[in-house]
């Protein structure tokens, strides 16, 4: 069985960027700046054949490159019960059509249909109970205005995460290219 989940990756200036939110927070696992992503699909465990054929079904995808930039911090869930914190995207209708086309490949593969709302975010921390929701709030404040970008987008990923005790780890097991068509391979 292989974990999978199908995202973007982030260019190293947003890495920095990012990277540079981290720490003062008690009891927060903050991701690694090589493990930062926006999860398009999350595919969970699935075996080697099932994992050939979300291969296939990626491979088929058309969708133009765009350009994303990110905007804003949040969290998922409020108060003491915040569990994650992120940073948001400037809306993109390109970024939202894509995930649509990469859902609709997965159902193709035989997935059952994602049935939560898209939600794009890159996630920086995992926040922990003893986490004080006011350190999180002031963190909030204090960067409110984070941004990072614009860049481009020019291929999507299919990750194997591995579950650690310290938290997952992603390699990107292959890369989609996107915009426009593919050159036809020359007749040997
Ligand atoms: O992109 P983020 O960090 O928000 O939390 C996991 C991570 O989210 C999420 O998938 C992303 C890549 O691992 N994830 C893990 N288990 C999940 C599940 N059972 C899940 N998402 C939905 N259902």
């Amino acid at each position: 069985m292989i974990r999978l989940f199908v995202g973007l990756e982030m260019p190293e200036a947003v890495r920095d960027a990012l990277s540079r939110l981290t720490g003062g927070l008690p009891g927060a696992r903050w991701v690694p700046p090589e493990n930062y992503h926006l999860t398009l699909r999350f595919i969970g465990e699935v075996d080697e054949g099932v994992a050939q054929d979300i291969d296939e079904a990626l491979d088929l995808v058309v969708a133009p490159a765009f350009t994303l930039a990110l905007d804003g911090l949040g969290q998922f869930g409020k108060g003491e019960k915040s569990r994650v914190l992120w940073a948001g995207l400037r809306p993109e209708p390109a970024l939202d059509h894509l995930q649509a086309k990469v859902e609709s490949a997965m159902v193709r593969a035989g997935l059952a249909a994602e049935t939560r709302k898209f939600s794009p975010h890159v996630t920086l921390a995992t926040l922990g109970r003893e986490t004080p929701a006011a350190r999180v709030g002031r963190l909030m404040e204090q960067h409110g205005l984070f941004q990072a970008g614009p860049f481009p987008v020019d291929r999507f990923i299919l990750y194997e995460s591995v579950l650690g005790r310290q938290g997952s780890t992603y390699h990107a097991l292959r890369g989609y290219p996107l915009g426009g068509w593919r050159p036809v391979e020359e007749a040997p």
